[in-house]
């Protein structure tokens, strides 16, 4: 991966020459460039700010040396883009779900900025060079820092462990705190006793069930007292003793709150694959109606929060028959649940409420809805989608013989045992 940062401060990223980051740069896993923006100035000052437009307080970041910093920068790699993070107090959420999807990209840009902010023509500017999906506004916290470059030390970090080879350990990556949507359970080490504090005996145990037991009630009382933000939906169905949530058959009276999520949900997607031309996306109304209406060949279901009633889930499946090798076209193999093939589609979960165990569950559910006669759970997803074939991946789904008939997407499969019906 290639990283390029734009600040007024370049020595601000120093510490990116230290510790494992550091090793990875060595190593040649990670390519770390600091330019200093005011290399892009021509007057005698180095002049990078000025008053804002329309009054108010502080300085603004003008421009000019930002608009040729990025033509080096585009300028520089023959054709390649790279996706420019610009962190700003009124980002999105930088969350561990948006490292694993940065992680994902050959060559990111961070964009420093200072004093009240950046002119906003700059992001305009950047849009209009890299594309619109290329240019992302990201924030680390609902708290006000006094630049970019602190957050971009955060994110660079959380991003570059997740690469390949950086951390070492691949399965301290798989165990941790924000991927199952609970806090992470108290860890302790020699010696035992330590100026009168003891080690839980549990864990002195030897016991595996128990320990893993108790390590979960932790971490589910942990999150319910620290992070209580985190539970609403599935985490305390696992354990908390709230509402469960109800996976039911979807209605056409779905349709409308449906093919809205669906819009929500494959946006990113789209993002991903590089092309918003993909059925979820471009599907119209009728043809959603059509997908939950009587006599359909997908069996559609939908979740909501019991306490709002939103519709915040939902997934489908439908039987193929026969042996579906595709030289047939794929509707053609579609049959009336009389198929060994039992294909998923449409694994949606809201996204404000991903990274707890929702979307598990769904898939959970539609697998263990196949008919008796079905073999085979078969799905397609994007190709580049690394979140989903991850979670796909945990789930037991691995790369399938039948490939997928849509270009940018890859099929997976998992066989389906008696315990899934
Ligand atoms: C990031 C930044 C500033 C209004 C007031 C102050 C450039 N979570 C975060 N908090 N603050 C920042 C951030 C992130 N990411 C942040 C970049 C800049 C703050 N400021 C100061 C901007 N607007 C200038």
């Amino acid at each position: 991966m290639r990283i390029d940062v734009f600040s007024i401060f370049p020595d601000y990223l120093a510490p990116l020459e230290l510790s494992l980051i550091g090793k990875a740069r060595r190593e040649g896993l990670l390519e770390v460039h600091s330019h200093d923006l005011r290399r892009f100035t021509h007057d005698r000052h180095h002049t990078v700010d000025d008053t804002p437009y329309g009054g108010g307080a502080g300085m603004v970041m003008t421009p000019q040396p930002w608009g040729e910093a990025l033509d080096e920068l585009v300028g520089s790699a023959g054709g390649q883009l790279p996706t420019l993070i610009v962190p700003g107090p009124g980002g999105e959420p930088f969350t561990q779900t948006t490292a694993y999807e940065l992680a994902g990209v050959p060559w990111l840009a961070f964009a420093c900025g200072r004093y009240e902010g950046i002119d906003e023509r700059v992001y305009d500017e950047a849009r209009s060079q890299l594309g619109p999906e290329r240019v992302r506004i990201l924030s680390l916290g609902d708290y006000v820092l006094n630049g970019g470059e602190v957050a971009v030390l955060a994110m660079i970090e959380a991003i570059a462990r997740l690469l390949p080879g950086v951390i070492g350990n691949e399965e301290s990556l798989t165990e941790e705190s924000h991927t199952g949507g609970l806090l992470e359970y108290p860890v302790y080490t020699k010696p035992a006793t330590w100026r009168g504090h003891q080690v839980p005996q549990v864990l002195l145990s030897g016991d595996h069930q128990r320990i893993a037991a108790w390590r979960h009630d932790q971490r589910l009382a942990r999150t319910a007292t620290r992070r209580p933000d985190l539970l609403p939906s599935s985490a305390t169905l696992a354990g908390g003793g709230k509402q469960p949530l109800q996976i039911v058959p979807a209605t056409p009276a779905d349709a409308a709150e449906l093919f809205v999520l669906t819009r929500a949900c494959w946006l990113d997607e789209g993002r991903t694959a590089g092309t918003f031309d993909i059925p979820p996306l471009t599907e119209d109304m009728d043809a959603m109606k059509a997908t939950v209406a009587p006599g359909s060949p997908w069996h559609t279901w939908v979740v909501r929060d019991p306490q709002s009633g939103r519709l915040v889930g939902s997934v489908r499946g439908r039987s193929w028959r026969g042996a579906p090798d595709l030289s047939e076209p794929l509707e053609e193999n579609v049959g009336s649940d009389r198929g060994r093939f039992w294909e998923i589609g449409r694994l949606m979960v809201a996204p404000d409420l991903h990274g707890r165990g929702l979307g598990q569950e769904l898939l959970a559910h539609v697998v263990r809805s196949a008919p008796t006669q079905a073999t085979t759970a078969w799905l397609v997803t994007g190709a580049n989608s690394s979140r989903n074939l991850r979670f796909y991946r945990k789930a037991g789904f691995r790369r399938s013989r039948v490939a997928s008939p849509y270009p940018g997407t890859v099929a997976l499969e998992r066989a389906l045992s008696e315990d899934d019906l």
